[in-house]
């Protein structure tokens, strides 16, 4: 079906639901009757969309409501779990690990609908926002939006907010293959529960890896985020108003997890279980959707991740025996399964704030036999210190290649098998410096003076740091600055050198950061974890593009901007331009660099930002304007708008 029918689809199909398909509750399947081709679609594996993509086939429209709301864990839908096992699976149950606590939800699910598409297929979703009062959103990580950027779902950049008891229906084709995600982009919502999985597979004899695997199959998505236990809105005002550190209570894979350990559940909760048979090679595809600092290790017992793919981009197969991964970060990699049949620990070690409580989780590979049923667990208890596996390891906590045992995600490490292009170009078109740290300034969020100063109130008690580009914390505009363009004074953008009267390092820097590139240029940016403050550790993402990471290395334990720019005018920043891998997503060693190249081929406001949720939501992010307005699409006819008004 071509894509101009889908349109004409699209444009009745509004009216259709309004007559066949009231909004459920459930995210019911809506069979819309018109043509097989076009779905309503639930989340289940095997929902129509989710099928094999073969070349030539017709495409589909894959139809989804999402509910927004406020929910708990461990609800009545939950009956008996966890002392009836099959209880904790009932529809509505949310057991995660255990824990009672308030969640919000997609469809009351958490993770959310898995949706698993071919490339090219029509993805709609109705997000019903039923929260009592917050507002709302969905970003589609890895889709890159070239023909829809006014639904990449960035609240005050590419759309309104959608607010509490209304409707938006996202309407993008799935472009991008991959292991990709959905989120809200909102406040803290990912981490109470918001995200689920994306999937977009091409053709098999498309994917360069084919004849190296055998299933690739939905239930072998790997989902995982660090968790606490309340709503993270209430730990992050104790962090920063009375210096309660902020620290992980455990991790969750596809929305399961226990308690290890001394801190055991009385009862054990289900974990994942990942079912493959003897014999077989099982491509899996893991998500990390964690929201705090928490970069995660994964290795399975007797077993070899063989990676294949990160963000949706293909790498020469690297063999490895763990594997390390940021918030937002993607991976794809094959197993064989050539071990005696039995059940094997998947096991997730946390780093950093999950560092603290010691936070781990643990998975099951399950082999399928006669013999072993479905509630048997690898033998022992574990505890945090079991869970690290020696030996090779890919993308390493604040490492770079300064050292040749480290595998990071950088050429020649890590290679891309696409062909040249024009990002490695010896000399970019534009290159920029974003250099970041945490700071201890007057920031009217934390502080205000002259009552409680950040010098007059106790050092190491209530010491809150503030995370920023370039000294620049983002400001958000009632009015979005894409999908309200018009309406945009573009002298309220600010960037380091709109601000220097300002003195920035000094006083607290809050504006609209919108950095201009010119369409088509390549750009490179080099990012800087200056690491004086603290040990910590930011993955950062681009939306609308990928890009090349050219270079990562950490030069000590901290770094300022001037040396780096001395290094790059020395010639010792090392760009390695032979096959450098392509991500959306990408880590930096604290006290080092990453630099990136990306190709402004999409015309829009694009925001970059750190994938940890507090830090964007404290302004950890600045946008790229690619293109002049005149290049962007225009927004559909009555697309919401939004603004402020004084009478
Ligand atoms: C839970 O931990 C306690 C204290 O360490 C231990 O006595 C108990 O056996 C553990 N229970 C389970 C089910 O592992
Ligand atoms: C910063 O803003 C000024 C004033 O609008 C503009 O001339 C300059 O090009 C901007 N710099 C960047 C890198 O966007
Ligand atoms: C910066 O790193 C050096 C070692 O490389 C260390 O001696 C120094 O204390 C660090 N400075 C700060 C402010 O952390
Ligand atoms: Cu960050």
């Amino acid at each position: 079906m071509s894509v101009k029918s889908y349109e004409f689809l699209l444009s009745i199909l509004p009216g259709l639901l309004a007559v066949h398909a009231p909004l459920s509750r459930s995210g019911q399947i809506k069979q819309i009757g018109y043509s097989n081709n076009i779905v309503g679609n639930e989340d289940l594996p095997q929902s129509p969309c989710s099928r094999k993509c073969v070349t030539g086939a017709p495409l589909m429209l894959c139809h989804y409501v999402f509910t927004f709301e406020s929910y708990e864990v461990l609800s009545k839908a939950c009956f008996d779990c966890p002392n009836n096992v099959e209880d904790c699976f009932r529809p509505d149950c949310v057991p995660a690990d255990g824990v009672k606590r308030s969640i919000l939800t997609v469809n009351r699910k958490m993770p959310g609908p898995l949706i698993s598409v071919c490339q090219g297929d029509k993805v709609v979703v109705d997000v019903v926002n039923d929260l009592s009062s917050e507002s709302a959103s969905i970003h589609w990580h890895g889709q890159k939006m070239r023909y829809s950027p006014y639904m990449d779902g960035v609240p005050h950049i590419t759309q309104c907010p959608i607010y509490a008891k209304s409707t938006f229906g996202y309407n993008f084709i799935a472009e991008d293959a991959g292991t990709h995600f959905w989120h809200s982009h909102i406040g803290l919502q990912r981490g109470d529960g918001i995200f689920g999985g994306l999937i977009v597979r091409a053709p098999r004899e498309k994917d360069l890896h084919r004849n190296r695997y055998d299933f690739d199959l939905d239930e072998h998505v790997i989902i995982i985020t660090d968790w606490d236990h309340s709503l993270v809105t209430q730990k992050y005002t104790a962090h920063y108003h009375n210096n309660i550190k902020y620290k992980s209570s455990n991790i969750l894979v596809n929305g399961l997890g226990r308690l290890f350990g001394e801190r055991n559940n009385s009862v054990p909760m289900p974990t994942a279980r990942f079912k493959v048979k003897k014999g077989n090679r099982y491509r899996f595809r893991i998500i990390n959707s964690g929201f705090a600092v928490c970069p995660i290790e994964m290795s399975i017992d007797k077993h070899i991740l063989k990676v294949i793919s990160s963000d949706g981009y293909d790498i020469k197969e690297t063999e490895a025996d763990s594997l390390v991964t940021y918030a937002g970060e993607r991976f794809d990699f094959i197993i064989d399964a050539n071990q005696p049949e039995n059940v094997y620990w998947i096991k997730f070690k946390g780093f950093m704030q999950c560092k603290s409580n010691n936070v781990f989780q643990a998975a099951v590979l399950h082999y399928e036999s006669d013999t072993i049923n479905s509630n048997v667990y690898p033998n022992g208890d574990l505890t945090y210190k079991e869970m690290g596996r020696s030996g090779k390891q890919i993308n390493p906590l604040n490492k770079g290649t300064e050292s040749s045992s480290n595998t990071v995600v950088a050429a020649p490490d890590l290679q891309s098998l696409l062909p040249w292009d024009e990002t490695l170009k010896e000399i970019p078109d534009f290159t920029y410096y974003i250099s970041y740290d945490f700071f201890l300034i007057n920031n009217p969020h934390f502080y205000k003076p002259p009552f409680y100063d950040v010098n007059n109130v106790k050092k190491k008690r209530m010491d809150s740091y503030t995370p920023q580009l370039n000294h620049i914390s983002m400001k958000l505009l009632s009015v979005p600055i894409f999908s309200q363009r018009d309406e945009i004074n573009e002298e309220l953008f600010c960037n380091e050198t709109t601000v220097k009267y300002q003195d920035c390092r000094n006083n607290f820097c809050s504006c609209p950061h919108v950095i201009q590139v010119k369409l088509n240029s390549v750009v490179e940016l080099i990012l800087i974890d200056n690491g004086f403050a603290f040990n910590s550790n930011h993955p950062f993402h681009l939306h609308g593009h990928a890009f090349r990471v050219v270079a990562m290395e950490r030069v000590g334990l901290n770094v300022t901007l001037e040396k780096v720019i001395q290094m790059n005018e020395n010639g010792q920043i090392r760009r390695n331009l032979k096959n450098p891998p392509w991500k959306d997503t990408v880590t930096v060693p604290d006290g080092g660099y990453t630099v990136l190249r990306f190709h402004a081929a999409n015309p829009g406001y694009w925001i970059f930002h750190c994938h940890i949720e507090l830090h964007v939501e404290l302004g950890m992010a600045l946008v790229f304007k690619v293109g002049e307005n005149k290049d962007m699409l225009p927004v559909p006819l009555n697309f919401p708008k939004c603004r402020n008004y004084f009478p």
